[in-house]
């Protein structure tokens, strides 16, 4: 009711709210946003190679570029609703449940969501995504926080010659969109979930340019030959976008949904690391990309700041200089010099600048020792993260939004 929701805000006003940088303030004003969320993509495949071919050459180089911020520490923190958790978690900054996924369970609740506040903002907002509309429920939650179209499977031309494993392959994803992007009013927000990248990563033959890794893992083998396809269908959508002039008026985000490579293949996965897979090591594999590209800009630089999709709400409303002072998020602003300072995951582990926490073991994150247990150095931050985890579930279980006045 109305006395938890405000107990809740105190907490996320104090610890999380209100921790906007100034520097990158505004530095998208107007800017149409064009968010691309990769199909499990995670970072071991960026400047990996097989047999000498680079897996994703096209992501490589736009990383280091100096109109593309790169976060190289940021982690998905999805749970059991996986793509939908981290539509969620992007959308709402808040955390996903601890069991079955939010968009199925709580798609009528009160959100004061990113699409609701573009379009406060003048922004038309819209989804693509080339399978069916139902979907972890899409259409009813899409509906529900401010999405003013949704692009699904019935938008698309689907061929024998298109179309493998979960449908519409990325690079005719991407062409048959351009379309109905031109469309939008100025400025827009349109997200993008690509699909080809997806398990069992399947991809016709005379697709692949690159070979399949050489494990006992069939599923790791094949995995790096649809990254190397999505990593083409990035290339392609950049290229349309230049062409239709759309590219010089707007910024490109590209972040990975979740892990693809579950810890059933850490045997496999160790041998590609050339490093067994410990509690730490399984950690460190939820890193997922995160890259801002700014047409035009030149200051970019590489990001070590642990960050996560828990900030990209906040991080996004303040590169397009949005103001929105009640808002309540369990994020803060990557940019901002005063982080909250860890990232959680939904069963309790976390990331701090220091510590890595999982399975009951403390490590320190740069060298990924195990601290003495006796020293409790994980401890404190433990506590935060389980009392933010609570409060998280506190607001989605009470459908507590509905008490608070964000204007
Ligand atoms: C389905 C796509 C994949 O529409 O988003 O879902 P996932 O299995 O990754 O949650
Ligand atoms: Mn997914």
């Amino acid at each position: 009711d109305e006395s938890e929701i405000s107990e809740i805000e105190r907490y996320m006003k104090q610890e999380t709210g209100s921790k906007q940088s100034t520097g990158m303030f505004g530095v998208a004003e107007d800017k149409n946003v064009i968010f691309v969320s990769i199909e499990s993509f995670q970072n071991y495949l960026l400047d990996s190679d097989i047999n000498g071919t680079e897996t994703t050459p096209f992501l490589n180089d736009l990383k280091e570029r100096d109109d593309t911020i790169w976060f190289e520490n940021f982690y998905h923190q999805t749970a059991q609703g996986k793509t939908s958790d981290s539509e969620f978690i992007v959308e709402n900054s808040l955390y996903p449940l601890d069991r079955g996924s939010v968009y199925f369970t709580h798609a009528q609740n009160d959100y004061h969501s990113l699409p609701e506040i573009l379009n406060n903002n003048n922004y038309e907002t819209s989804v693509f995504h080339a399978n069916n509309k139902s979907f972890w429920n899409r259409d009813v939650m899409y509906d529900n926080i401010g999405y003013d179209e949704f692009y699904a499977d019935d938008s698309y031309e689907e061929t024998p010659e298109n179309s493998f494993g979960w449908g519409l392959e990325d690079k005719e994803f991407f062409k048959q969109s351009m379309p109905y992007l031109e469309e939008q009013d100025q400025p827009f927000y349109s997200k993008f979930i690509t699909l080809t990248h997806h398990f069992p990563f399947e991809l016709p033959e005379e697709k692949a340019n690159i070979d399949q890794y050489d494990s006992g893992s069939q599923t790791l083998n094949a995995s790096f030959q649809t990254a190397r396809y999505t990593d083409e269908a990035l290339e392609v959508f950049f290229e349309e976008l230049k062409k239709s002039g759309i590219y010089d008026d707007s910024i490109i985000i590209l972040m990975g949904d979740h892990y693809g490579i579950s810890e059933f293949h850490n045997k496999a996965m160790g041998e590609f690391m050339g490093t067994e897979i410990d509690g730490y090591e399984h950690m460190q594999l939820q890193r997922v990309p995160f890259m801002i590209h700014i047409p035009g800009y030149q200051e970019a630089e590489k990001h070590e700041e642990v960050v996560g999709q828990i900030d990209v709400k906040p991080t996004l409303l303040n590169l397009l200089g949005i103001e929105d002072k009640n808002d309540l998020t369990f994020g803060s602003d990557m940019f901002s010099e005063d982080r909250k300072g860890f990232i959680a995951m939904r069963d309790g582990s976390f990331v701090s600048d220091h510590y890595i926490y999982t399975d009951s073991i403390c490590y320190d994150r740069e060298t990924g020792e195990e601290i003495d247990p006796e020293k409790e150095a994980c401890a404190p931050i433990r506590e935060t993260v389980d009392r933010e985890l609570q409060y998280s579930n506190d607001i989605i279980y009470g459908d507590l939004f509905r008490f608070y006045d964000f204007n």
